[in-house]
């Protein structure tokens, strides 16, 4: 397969400032007539080139007469012209309701909608489909009224009308300039939860959630978070919606979270759909985060888009960081940036030091779409964290400014973003510049030596080797530091910001009244893995006394993760300390819940399997249940009073309601680990009497792990309860796929057969299989057994969704960290994929830089 390189970048030949498209729409047999003016760009004599994918040219017009010498090159239409400007027309017909990969135009349970980022438009019509090749759209939609009464497009709609034989038509028009990825269009039998939204400048935008109608009452969520997100963007950043109307239609087979196409977003129906009884906090929340994001977009993406590909961390980092910073603003900053974090080490981490570690900005790639990754998304939204942390909010804010207002209407890069920063910020990013071009998580060693009165730090960093890039320069890493009297537990001294900018540096504290404890990379102020030589009292002591939440979380964490490491090497450790900073904890009534309940969770099995040489699942499953067991023994009382005390007599979304129903599921937890008689008996009865999800599939989850009659009784009431409801079968197959039981990887095999399962639905292919592959117990059984099962899927998956099947490789490529009997396992199910006759690129390219 080609490789596209980012070095072979080269302005388009062609300019298309407008486009007309007409759609005779039909799930069957859909004809596009597209209108082309075209524009020549600069002095050459290159022919015009319109991408294609599975397209057949039914005609070709140039300035109103039929086309001549034009040419298919593979999948492209090549269309020689003389002059500088022409009108270029195309036609071809296409079939939505064959199209399995869920890219281009397809048909979701009756809606004709369209995905076209990163490369489906071409899949509609002929197009230079590329992000810098900007247009003003004018869309005119016909189908069958009474199957699609709606029909929707991106901009502002103009005229509609009926037609003869039951059809009728309606025409958009977009006035920004956008690329072709950003083109959407809906067509159903929908209804929308309408709202309006006044802008700054006092313009009224009509909003619109549309969904099925038996769907309706379950908007009211996603559209008080879209309000909610339009306010934000105008106090926090200065930016104006700019249409007169936002619409937003969720469908439920979608390959990704959501998309921002300009005026009409397309979601995943699981980020707009929410009522208490379906969904769950972690759901609400993500529905508001996702909503954020895809309106942040139209200023992070739309207003200013990616010159190409390589650029996509232009966007999707800045927005994922404006997101992020919108959450933070909504509830508790101190837990959702403990929520982040655990994510970017859940997902990004193993990424950076695996086979497909990429850079922030990557240079090459076969297929974009497995780009779309944790190391552009949440690794990028870190490097734009940085930038924001050294120059302060204030810089910060005129550095976006001067970027918006410079490259509004254009398509950039992020070294255009970097030089607004510099700019405006008055700082040199020269050397930060390699958080771009330099793959790798960088290691720090902080070394705290007290010397009397007076302590020196000294500093290390070491950005390992990653595909591609054997050597590395040091990276700029900004360090949030301060330091504690381990005796008065009183600051020594304010927090600094230091700059680590070479290989080392050292820092000196005087005049010290008492031995200090180090609390470091504070609020984790950069995506990095610090080592030091604090001692399990010190981590203990800051646990208890440090003044940043997220580095008093990270004491804990570093405890727990450290016992737990070496119990799974030695096959057991001392849990004093551990249990002692939770006690603490638990009883210290000055905390918020949700801070609470994130800080007293166990490091999950897979973070604990990356900090030990050879990841040993079966150990660390033992070690995490054995400390699981005694915490739950020995601070029995005090899990019994977290849990009554955070029951609540009636649903309510609130960030303190949600911290107590989050506290009073991990205290389940712990009461069952503990082997408590009545643990059964409690979860069943919070799973049977719960007014909500959250507290039923909480419940669920302590059931479905352990072994009491009470657990199939559940699984079956569950299923009986919500089945017809796609979203929440979904959580029904990942409750089971996720299950740390001897015979899980049995169950899901078995489901695998149930008639609610589909692989042509990707959340239902995500919840058992994608569950089943981060399930480190079960995937990871001796006999290779879970391998199989995942690759089988993924195998099949392929033939329907490539794209969808080459994210859940990652899983099996991670077979490096594991002994040799399993590694040679896994790569025998990669050796098998790539060996699949008829493989798509997306899976060629995941499978095979597996396997190096
Ligand atoms: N910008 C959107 C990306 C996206 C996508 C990418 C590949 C395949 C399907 C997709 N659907 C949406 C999502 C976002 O970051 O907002
Ligand atoms: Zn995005």
């Amino acid at each position: 397969p080609k490789i596209t390189r980012r070095e072979d970048y080269r302005e388009p030949d062609w300019r298309v400032p407008e486009i007309a498209l007409d759609f005779a729409l039909d799930p069957a047999a859909t004809r596009v007539r597209a209108t082309l003016q075209v524009e020549r760009a600069g002095t050459h004599d290159r022919p015009l080139r319109l991408n294609g994918d599975g397209l057949t040219a039914l005609a070709v017009r140039v300035d109103g007469a039929e086309a001549q010498g034009w040419r298919m090159d593979g999948a492209d239409l090549v269309v020689p012209l003389t002059g500088v400007a022409h009108v270029v027309e195309t036609e071809v017909e296409i079939a939505p309701e064959r199209n399995t990969q869920l890219q281009g135009l397809y048909a979701s349970g009756g809606i004709l909608c369209t995905q076209c980022e990163a490369e489906g438009f071409r899949r509609i019509t002929f197009f230079p489909d590329r992000p810098d090749v900007l247009s003003r759209y004018k869309v005119k939609l016909t189908a069958d009224k009474t199957r699609f009464p709606v029909l929707l497009a991106n901009g502002d709609p103009i005229a509609q009308g009926d037609l003869e034989g039951g059809r009728h038509w309606a025409e958009w028009h977009d006035p920004f300039p956008k690329p072709s990825y950003l083109f959407a269009l809906v067509a159903g039998d929908l209804v929308a939860n309408r709202g309006t939204f006044v802008t700054l400048s006092g313009r009224e935008v009509q909003l619109g959630i549309w969904v099925r109608s038996p769907d309706l009452a379950k908007t009211d969520h996603a559209l008080h978070a879209l309000k909610l997100s339009m306010a934000w963007d105008e106090k926090v950043y200065g930016r104006e919606y700019d249409l007169d109307v936002f619409n937003i239609v969720a469908v439920d087979d979608f390959n990704f979270g959501a998309m921002e196409n300009k005026g009409l977003n397309v979601f995943n129906s699981r980020y707009i759909l929410a009522d208490p009884d379906t969904a769950t906090d972690y759901d609400y929340d993500a529905i508001a985060a996702v909503v954020a994001h895809e309106y942040f977009h139209n200023w992070s993406g739309n207003r200013v888009t990616c010159r190409d590909w390589f650029q996509l961390s232009l966007k999707e980092g800045f927005t994922v960081f404006r997101d992020q910073s919108f959450s933070a603003d909504q509830g508790s900053a101190a837990v959702k940036r403990i929520e982040d974090v655990r994510g970017l080490r859940a997902s990004q981490f193993p990424e950076d030091s695996g086979p497909l570690a990429h850079p922030v900005r990557p240079d090459e790639y076969i297929e974009i779409s497995n780009f779309y990754t944790a190391t552009i998304y949440n690794k990028g939204a870190e490097v734009i964290r940085m930038m924001a942390t050294i120059l302060g909010p204030d810089k910060f804010r005129a550095a976006t400014d001067l970027y918006f207002d410079r490259f509004d209407g254009t398509a950039a890069t992020c070294e255009d973003f970097v030089q607004c920063m510099e700019q405006a910020g008055g700082v040199d990013l020269t050397r930060f510049r390699r958080w771009y071009s330099q793959a790798g998580t960088p290691r720090v060693s902080a070394t705290l030596a007290q010397e009397g009165g007076r302590a020196r730090l000294k500093l290390r960093q070491l950005v390992p080797p990653t595909p591609g890039q054997p050597s590395k320069e040091p990276m700029v890493v900004p360090l949030r530091l301060k330091l504690f009297g381990a005796n008065s537990g009183a600051p020594l001294g304010d927090e600094q910001l230091i700059l680590l900018e070479d290989d080392s540096r050292e820092l000196l504290f005087d005049n010290l009244s008492e031995p200090p404890a180090l609390s470091i990379n504070r609020g984790f102020s950069a995506p990095i893995i610090v080592e030091t030589n604090r001692t399990a009292q010190d981590l203990a002591f800051l646990s208890a006394h440090d003044d940043d939440p997220f580095a008093r979380y990270e004491a804990m964490q570093q405890l727990m993760l450290d016992t737990l490491v070496a119990s799974a090497a030695n096959g057991g450790a001392d849990h004093g300390a551990v249990i002692e900073a939770v006690r603490n904890t638990l009883g210290d009534s000055r905390l918020d819940r949700a801070f609470v309940a994130e800080a007293v969770l166990l490091p999950s099995d897979s973070f604990i399997g990356d900090q030990m040489a050879v990841v040993e699942p079966e150990a660390i499953f033992r070690a995490r249940e054995a400390l699981r067991n005694e915490l739950g023994k020995t601070l029995a009382g005090e899990w019994r009073a977290a849990y009554d005390g955070s029951r609540a007599n009636r649903f309510e979304y609130s960030p303190a309601a949600k911290g107590a129903r989050r506290l009073r599921t991990v205290a389940l937890g712990y009461i069952a680990a503990s082997g408590a008689a009545d643990a059964d008996r409690l979860a069943f009865d919070q799973f049977a009497d719960a007014d909500n999800m959250t507290d039923r599939q909480g419940a669920l989850t302590t059931l479905v792990n352990g072994s009491s009659p009470l657990r199939d009784e559940a699984i079956d009431t569950f299923y009986r309860r919500y089945q017809g409801n796609g979203l929440v079968l979904d959580k029904w197959f990942q409750t089971q796929a996720l299950s740390t039981r001897d015979d899980t990887a049995e169950m899901v095999e078995r489901l695998v057969a149930h008639p609610d399962f589909t692989l042509s639905n990707p959340n239902r292919a995500r919840s058992l299989v994608g569950a089943f592959s981060v399930n480190q117990r079960a995937f990871h059984d001796v006999s290779g057994r879970g391998y199989r099962f995942v690759a089988d899927q993924l195998i099949a998956l392929d033939k329907l969704n490539p794209q969808t099947a080459a994210k859940l490789i990652p899983p099996l490529g991670r077979w490096k960290r594991f002994d040799e009997g399993r590694a040679a396992k896994m790569r025998a199910e990669l050796e098998r994929i790539v060996a699949t006759p008829g493989l798509s690129k997306d899976m060629f390219e995941q499978a095979s830089k597996s396997l190096d």
